[in-house]
């Protein structure tokens, strides 16, 4: 099988792919760089850009991941903007912004796109839905401590199961189902 790189900034999400995927029978190498993320209301055009930005790195088969949390009382805000949200007003931004609401309803969208030359993009999207906690709690990265995973009282931050149910673990089982095929 051709070696299969994961190109993003974030070793964070590397971590968990490589785990996630490694139960699925794929292997990947992180290819650390920033990617191009053009501005769009729309997660596949980003993910779509970005794939074909890394395959012009790489130069060899490449898969690439675009997260969004999407907040309902806030219109989906921060969505296709949740990296540069979290690098400004962070989780207190968000929690202070959801202070005088008991709406707290929101979900976590991961797409994969894979990408081996030209402009043949491949997308693989999931969501989880779940809530926006009251206070940040300890421990994760990212958005880890104030996203609660529905059917669970605790944020992705304090739960040791977060591979078994992620908006990434879904969407890399959609992916991996179809690579494996292909192959
Ligand atoms: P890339 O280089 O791969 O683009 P990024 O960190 O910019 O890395 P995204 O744009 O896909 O990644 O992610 C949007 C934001 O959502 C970013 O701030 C991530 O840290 C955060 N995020 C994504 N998945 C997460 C998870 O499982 N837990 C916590 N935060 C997460």
């Amino acid at each position: 099988m051709s070696e299969l790189y994961f190109v993003s900034s974030n070793e964070h999400k590397f971590e968990e792919a490589e785990r996630i995927l490694s139960n699925f029978g794929v292997n990947i190498n992180l290819f650390k760089t920033t990617l191009e993320e053009i501005q769009s209301n729309s997660l596949s055009k980003i993910a779509e850009r970005k794939a074909i930005d890394a395959y012009t790195k790489v130069q060899k088969p490449v898969i690439i991941e675009d997260d969004g949390l999407f907040i309902d009382y806030l219109e989906g805000f921060p969505g296709p903007y949740s990296s540069y949200v979290y690098d400004t007003i962070g989780n207190k931004g968000i929690i202070h912004l959801l202070e005088n609401t008991e709406l707290r309803d929101a979900k976590f969208v991961a797409i994969i796109a894979y990408c081996n030359g030209g402009n043949d993009v491949q997308l693989f999207e999931a969501s989880i839905s779940g809530k926006i906690a009251s206070v940040i709690e300890k421990g994760g990265w990212g958005y880890d401590p104030i996203f609660i995973p529905q059917g669970e009282s605790k944020t992705y931050a304090n739960l040791s199961d977060k591979d078994k149910f992620s908006h990434r673990a879904a969407s890399l089982k959609k992916f991996s189902d179809w690579f494996m095929h292909k192959h």
